[in-house]
């Protein structure tokens, strides 16, 4: 396998950080995103080690049935996932998975090389040597990069089929037109003809949805939190946490689930030293998890460019895994 030597203690080498070590993007999207009429941060700064940490856990709380549902697809449609793909190909994962899913779907399929894509080179790294450990004899090409744009994949794949791999449903996390073009790009970085494996979760009881972003034990809440914490410890904020509180709340007009902090009195604080004020019950706006229903699934998959093959869904109808092919750019009519 080809696995880059380690370069830095943090493995963050695509972070572009100043002279303080505060990392820029981070920087600029907290202090627009808080000076915007909604307060909003995008969810993808959740995930610092801490982070990374409490998302881990997350999936393993009874009420977070996601992970459990996918795992349950990837487990009992095997041969089905061989059959619908075939072997030989080059499997894409996009955020390289170090959890149970990926070993699923490689055992089902025979592929002849593993890609893993992340930003984060020791994810990236640890991920590699897993799975390596896991498949004596499977090429692996571990890949740095942000798979939000498009990527130069490894010379070494470049006459096998290739099939992508986004499982977890993070594709609900962006917004519609974020999310198509991630799906073009995905596309563009795989090649016409090319298929996708993606997990996709679905539209179902509000209060089971609520519930999965609330769990008892309070790790999604501190998850959230982690968030307000990272703000003040990276950019010199003051945000009092304590005076926020972690919201769950499903949006059905846009069919998301929606994480917000929620001020519980009027405060005020500093990030970056702006000075910024909150009254009770404003909001910062953390995260959105679209749902899904399998017409609203395809309708995205094909307004990105892949046209839908095939559907799976756990035995209880509430997680789906979909295979589509990229879509020829003038297909009929
Ligand atoms: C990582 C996007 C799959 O939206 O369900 C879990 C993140 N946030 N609990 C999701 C998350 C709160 C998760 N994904």
């Amino acid at each position: 396998m080809t696995v880059k030597p380690q370069t830095s203690m943090t493995g963050l080498e695509l972070v572009d950080r100043d002279d303080d070590g505060v990392d820029r993007a981070f920087r600029a999207d907290v202090l627009a995103g808080l000076s915007q009429d909604q307060k909003a941060i995008p969810a993808r700064w959740f995930y610092d080690e801490l982070g990374s940490e409490l998302f881990e856990d997350i999936t393993v709380q009874p009420e977070y049935y996601p992970t459990r549902a996918e795992t349950e697809i990837l487990d009992r449609c095997a041969s089905e996932f061989a059959d619908a793909i075939g072997a030989g190909q080059a499997v894409v994962e996009f955020g390289s998975g170090s959890s149970v899913k990926t070993p699923l779907l490689l055992r089902a399929i025979q592929p002849a090389a593993y890609v893993p894509l992340d930003i984060s080179g020791d994810f990236l790294r640890a991920a590699a040597a897993d799975l390596s450990a896991k498949f004596p004899g499977l090429p692996v090409h571990p890949v740095e990069a942000d798979f939000m744009r498009r990527v130069e994949l490894p010379a070494e794949i470049g006459a096998l089929p290739k099939l992508g791999f986004f499982p977890g449903s993070t594709i609900g996390n962006m917004v519609a037109p974020t999310a198509v073009d991630l799906l073009r790009n995905m596309g563009q970085t795989l090649g016409t003809g090319s298929m996708l494996l993606i997990g996709m979760d679905l539209v179902k009881d509000a209060a089971i949805l609520e519930a999965a972003y609330d769990d008892a034990a309070g790790v999604t809440a501190a998850f959230n939190l982690n968030l307000a914490h990272r703000v003040n410890g990276e950019l010199g904020g003051t945000i009092p946490v304590d005076q926020l509180r972690h919201v769950a709340r499903w949006n059905d007009d846009f069919a998301r689930i929606e994480m917000h902090l929620e001020a519980q009195c009027d405060i005020t604080f500093e990030v970056a030293g702006q000075p910024l004020t909150m009254v009770e019950g404003e909001t910062i706006h953390t995260e959105n998890s679209h749902k899904f229903t399998a017409r609203s699934a395809n309708m995205l998959l094909l307004c990105g460019g892949w046209t839908p093959l095939k559907r799976w869904t756990d035995t209880e109808d509430r997680f789906s895994l979909i295979l589509a092919q990229s879509t020829p750019p003038r297909s009929a009519p």
